[in-house]
């Protein structure tokens, strides 16, 4: 009922609702919409109330609202389910939960804070309350398996391209998984999937962004690698902007790759890439390997030429830029 009276007073952003329009909307009494209304005013939104002309939105908390977020959206599929929480261990697990129930494609899992969110090979993903934007989204495409890091390449780009139109901020990709400002990291992506060896069943793609952090919120051993939108905008910025931007983004390039492959991927995805041409150190679990990065596969496979004219083929490692060679 409240996510239905936030909803409907969202879409008349700057104009007043009149109480007898809600109540009719929603089925129930004034009585009832002043109690919803006073409700919504505890959560942090500051309605205006004026006689005769109804309620009226003032200001908006800060907050992830999926109530928000689906009023402004523009996807056929992306966030047209989602699944909010305000503290999740970390939004895969219950991704991977629900896409094995049979949520639907799209479905979205967000989390205000991720209490053991996940990076990579084993590693933590820190996810504070209040400030960054942690989240899953469940593919269900028909490729097959191998194809899957194509989709953490696709989102990359997505995700890009969603925070240049949120906040004019042009961020970097660094092969694989890491978008950055300046050199720092701002968001990290993971991807996983559900699958038989010739059919896969869903790709979770998990996207932290840090938002709205201070440099002194983070760790430590953070603040010299770490950075958010808030810090390189020098403005707080709404969540709910960045994942509406980011969702019809990675949805309008998820249905391109769909119907016409990676190759067009690709091409953005290498227009926003830093590596490229540049002498750069991969460590892998089989060692290490220096070379200047020459490009990607169709298979998003990074290609590393060493010194003696040898390419070497990187499927997955974790990349150093401006070196110096050793
Ligand atoms: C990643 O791993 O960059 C993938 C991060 C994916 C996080 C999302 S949040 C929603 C979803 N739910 C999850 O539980 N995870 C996904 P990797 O490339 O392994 O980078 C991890 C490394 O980044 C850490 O070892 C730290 O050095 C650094 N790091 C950790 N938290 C960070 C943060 N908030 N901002 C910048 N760097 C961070």
């Amino acid at each position: 009922m409240r996510g239905k009276l936030l909803q409907m007073l969202l879409e008349h952003e700057g104009q007043y609702v009149s109480g007898e329009k809600i109540s009719q909307h929603l089925g129930c009494s004034r009585t009832a919409v002043w109690k919803h209304i006073e409700e919504l005013r505890k959560s942090g939104y500051e309605l205006e109330a004026a006689p005769r002309r109804g309620y009226r939105i003032v200001y908006k908390p800060n907050t992830i609202s999926e109530h928000e977020i689906k009023a402004e959206l523009k996807t056929k599929a992306l966030g047209q389910e989602i699944v909010y929480k305000d503290s999740l261990v970390t939004t895969q697990e219950v991704a991977h939960r629900l896409a094995g129930e049979g949520a639907i494609e799209g479905t979205v899992v967000v989390a205000d804070e991720q209490t053991g969110g996940k990076g990579r090979l084993g590693r933590e993903w820190y996810s504070p309350k209040g400030s960054g934007l942690w989240m899953s989204i469940i593919l269900k495409p028909e490729i097959p398996p191998q194809q899957a890091p194509q989709l953490t390449l696709l989102a990359a780009a997505g995700v890009v391209r969603g925070i240049q139109k949120a906040t004019g901020l042009d961020c970097e990709i660094k092969w694989p998984n890491d978008i950055l400002f300046n050199g720092k990291k701002i968001v990290g992506i993971l991807t996983e999937m559900q699958s038989e060896p010739d059919r896969i069943h869903s790709v979770i793609v998990g996207i932290g962004i840090n938002v709205n952090q201070r440099i002194e919120h983070f760790p430590e051993e953070l603040q010299q690698i770490a950075t958010s939108l808030a810090i390189e905008t020098g403005q707080e910025v709404s969540r709910t902007n960045v994942m509406k931007q980011i969702l019809e983004e990675i949805e309008g390039l998820y249905y391109t790759y769909l119907k016409k492959g990676f190759t067009p991927i690709k091409e953005i995805w290498e227009s926003f890439a830093v590596s490229l041409g540049k002498l750069v150190r991969a460590r892998t679990i089989q060692g290490v390997i220096e070379g200047v990065a020459k490009g990607i596969t169709d298979d998003g496979v990074l290609l590393l030429e060493d010194e003696k004219g040898e390419v070497h083929k990187i499927y997955s490692a974790d990349i150093e830029i401006n070196i110096t060679k050793s």
